[in-house]
């Protein structure tokens, strides 16, 4: 709550960047997101990569922590919550390491959620007006996505898997303690709105990725979707408790 004051003043900006071998990319993406915005600060989460990841990160003297052992996407990203949480933080974006997301839009995100008092904001390919970069599957996947989360919550989010996001601190409060491990970014939206959190969409373009594969494809898609409908079921579940 008090969070949500201190942002009026100068915020404290972390940018959360999960990374599992993007030695082709962090540096760059982690000195673009450095550089964003005034009083930006960064934190790569190293998810004990098999690269030269790691050893970039320290001879480019980027912040960063590793991970012991491989998390996955959702421990990565918690891990920085529970960073920014602890060390005052009152905003946390999120950007993925395989320079998918151009840091030079997190003042999009940032003016986005301040302006209209939202706890939290997706950074949206599908938005109106967007040029579209993403494959079929993937749009068809993410659509269906959509369509559950509106049935389940009553809003649409037009890209429920985007991983460029921000945070307030009330927010983060909440994701410091719960954070799905798989598939995290549409549970994390379903959770919040089914909690009462405020989340809102802005367009932003975002990059194809350039090295590396992306961990949504093929089969994937469909575990992805039945996953989101079981968290669903089990969010309701909790709250009737
Ligand atoms: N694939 C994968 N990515 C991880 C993992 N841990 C952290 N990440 C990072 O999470 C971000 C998102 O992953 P990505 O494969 O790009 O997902 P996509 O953009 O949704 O297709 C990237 O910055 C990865 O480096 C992991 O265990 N596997
Ligand atoms: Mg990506």
């Amino acid at each position: 709550m008090d969070g949500n004051k201190k942002t009026m003043a100068t915020p404290r900006i972390l940018v959360i960047i999960p990374a599992f071998n993007e030695e082709k990319s962090i540096a760059s993406v982690a000195h673009a997101a450095a550089a964003a915005h005034p009083g930006i600060e960064v934190l790569v989460v190293n998810d004990c990569s098999t690269d030269t990841t790691a050893a970039i990160l320290r001879e480019e003297g980027i912040n960063h922590v590793s991970l012991p052992v491989n998390l996955g996407i959702g421990g990565a990203v918690q891990t920085g919550f529970l960073y920014a949480w602890e060390n005052g933080h009152d905003v946390a974006v999120q950007v993925d390491g395989d320079g998918q997301h151009p840091p030079q839009q997190i003042g999009l995100l940032l003016d986005a959620m301040s302006r209209n008092g939202w706890d939290a904001v997706i950074g949206s390919r599908y938005a109106r007006g967007n040029q579209i970069v993403s494959s079929l599957a993937r749009r068809i996947g993410g659509g269906v996505l959509g369509a559950i989360i509106r049935l389940g919550t009553g809003q649409w989010v037009s890209d429920p898997t985007s991983g460029f996001r921000a945070y307030n601190r009330r927010a983060l409060e909440y994701l410091r303690r719960n954070y799905p491990q798989e598939y995290p970014e549409p549970i994390c939206a379903i959770e919040l709105l089914m909690n009462g959190y405020k989340l809102g969409e802005v367009p932003i373009v975002m990059q194809e990725r350039q090295h590396g594969q992306s961990s949504i494809q093929g089969l994937n898609t469909l575990l992805y979707m039945i996953k989101v409908i079981f968290a669903i079921i089990i969010v309701r579940i909790r709250r009737r408790r």
